[in-house]
Parts: C-alpha cells; structure tokens; sequence
C-alpha cells in the first residue's frame, strides 16, 4: 500500500481554509505529505494549518490571493525556500455566482473566471517552475459535474469549470514531457458553505433526485480521489478528469431517480 503513500512530499492546497479544499489538506497530510494551506484570508489558513498539526499531520500556512499571480509567485518561493521541494499542487480556491443571464454581469463574469480559471493556470506555472527542476510534479485542478455538464442560473461557473477541463488537458500535454501529471477532480454536490444557500430549498432534494447514489456527499468523501492522484499509484494518470459525484453525470437525469420510470 505505499503506493498511495504521500510521506516525504510536500504539497500546497488552495483555498484551504474550509470546505473541500481543507478536506483535500487533511487527507494529503493523513497520507503523509508536508501541507502547505492557502486562504486568502491568513487566519483561515494558519486555523487550517493547525488543526492539521494537531491531528498530528506536519502542516504550514501561507495566505494570498490566488488571482495576484505575483504575490503566488513570491508565496509558491517562499514555500520552496521554507520546505525545499514542491511536489503536488491542489488548484482548488473557487467561487460561486448565481444569478440569471440578465443580472449576471461582466463584473460577475470576470470575478469567476478569474478565481475559478485564470489563477489555476497563474498558480500551475508558478508551481511548474519548481516541478520541473526536480522531474517530479502532481497538479489537481478542482473543477465540478459543472465542468462536463450546466444548469441555469451559474453560467460563468459552468463556462470556468468547463475550461478547468481544456486547462487539465492542455497542461498534461505541455508538462508531461518533465514528469509531472496534471488531472482534475470533479465533485458533485457536496455540503460546503458554497451551497449553504440551497440546502433546505426544493434545490437539495432534486440533486438527490438526479443522483444515483441519491445523497450529497460530505467533503471527506473526496479525499481518497486526491490522495490517488496525488501518489505513485497515478503514475501514468494525466490529462484525466476523475468525477466524484455519486454518478450524476453518468445519469441522463431524464426522470428523477426515486421514479425509475419502470411502469410497463
Ligand atoms: P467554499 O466552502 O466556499 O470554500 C472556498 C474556499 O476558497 C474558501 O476557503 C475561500 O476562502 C477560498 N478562496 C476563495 N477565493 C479565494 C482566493 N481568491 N484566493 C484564495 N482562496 C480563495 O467552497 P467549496 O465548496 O469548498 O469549493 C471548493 C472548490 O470546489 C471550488 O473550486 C468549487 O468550485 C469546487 N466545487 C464545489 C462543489 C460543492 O458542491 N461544494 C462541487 C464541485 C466543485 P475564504 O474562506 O476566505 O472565503
Ligand atoms: C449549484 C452548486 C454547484 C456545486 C458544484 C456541483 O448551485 O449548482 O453550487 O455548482 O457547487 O459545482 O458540482
């Protein structure tokens, strides 16, 4: 089993200071890595980062904006100088905008993109100029069931999470050749504070109407997906979107699935 193991390496985790991104911290530490938790916000990424040390798990804090591409530079050194090596980038900081077509404006648009997108492309170069000097490098880019399907009302998190998957793919082919794989993990609905404001509205239960497993996932349930593609057992993984999402787009989500439209 110690192909999945993490033990010696060193791993930076965006927007760690809760939610998904915290979860992949835990799990990347539980498996052995050094992990470095990033938050735009310092004290969520030192609370973060101690929790992790107290569960036992080596850990570090680095706070910055994942869309100032130089402050990630000067924050992806630093990490460097501090703890010698960079092996795995979780490109995991996002948000969330719903509203329709009609009030979902180009400040809206931009603000998406750019912490959804851009900064995961601005973040994997920084991290690459690292990776490459050792021939050694994971990189898993967050991207969702939005990254290869839509719905209403998100149309610049659709429009960033389905580049998530040409930016994986892109930069699978471009850094392959120096020994780093680049995959991306694609969540389903899962209890965060991103969707805080559905929970309790008819929203929660057609999720779980249009997902075979017919629950929403706890953010823990990710980590396994992230520690393979983390560890030597991915090897020869890249350029691969790995779905988590209790096989919601794998349904046609032609009838709810408490139906099964079996009436002959
Ligand atoms: P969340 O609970 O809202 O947490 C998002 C995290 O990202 C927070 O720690 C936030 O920091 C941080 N962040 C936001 N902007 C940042 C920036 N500019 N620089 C650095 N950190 C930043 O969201 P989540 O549910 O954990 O989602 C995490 C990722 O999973 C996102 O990419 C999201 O699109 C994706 N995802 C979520 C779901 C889901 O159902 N929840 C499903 C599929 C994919 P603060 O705490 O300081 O705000
Ligand atoms: C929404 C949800 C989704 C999830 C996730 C699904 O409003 O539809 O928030 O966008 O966050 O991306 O995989």
């Amino acid at each position: 089993m110690d192909r999945f193991s993490l033990e010696g390496r060193v791993a930076l985790v965006t927007g760690a200071g809760r939610g998904i991104g915290f979860s992949f911290a835990k799990g990347l530490a539980e498996a052995g890595a050094t992990v470095v938790v990033n938050d735009i916000r310092a004290e969520a990424a030192e609370e973060a980062s101690s929790a992790i040390a107290a569960a036992g798990g080596k850990s570090d804090a680095l706070a910055f904006d994942v869309t100032d591409n130089a402050t990630a530079a000067k924050a992806v050194d630093t990490l460097v100088e501090r703890h010698g090596r960079l092996d795995i980038l979780m490109n995991n900081a996002g948000i969330l905008i719903r509203k329709p077509v009609e009030t979902h404006d180009m400040d809206d648009w931009q603000r998406v993109i750019d912490i959804n997108l851009s900064s995961l492309y601005g973040v994997a170069r920084e991290c690459a100029r690292h990776m490459r000097k050792q021939k050694y490098g994971r990189i898993i880019n967050t991207g969702s069931v939005m990254s290869v399907s839509s719905r209403p009302g998100v149309i610049s998190y659709v429009a960033a999470k389905h580049g998530v998957v040409g930016l994986t793919r892109g930069l699978a082919a471009e850094l392959g050749p120096d020994g780093i794989t680049v995959n991306a993990i694609g969540p389903g609905y899962i209890l965060t504070d991103m969707n805080k404001h559905v929970l309790g509205s008819d929203f929660e239960q057609q999720v779980i109407d249009r997902t075979p497993l017919a629950r929403w996932a706890d953010p823990h349930e990710l980590q396994g997906a992230a520690i393979f593609l983390a560890s030597d057992a991915a090897s020869f993984v890249t350029g691969h979107v790995l779905m988590v999402d209790g096989g919601m787009t794998s349904n046609a989500l032609l009838v709810p699935t408490a139906d099964l439209g079996l009436a002959s």
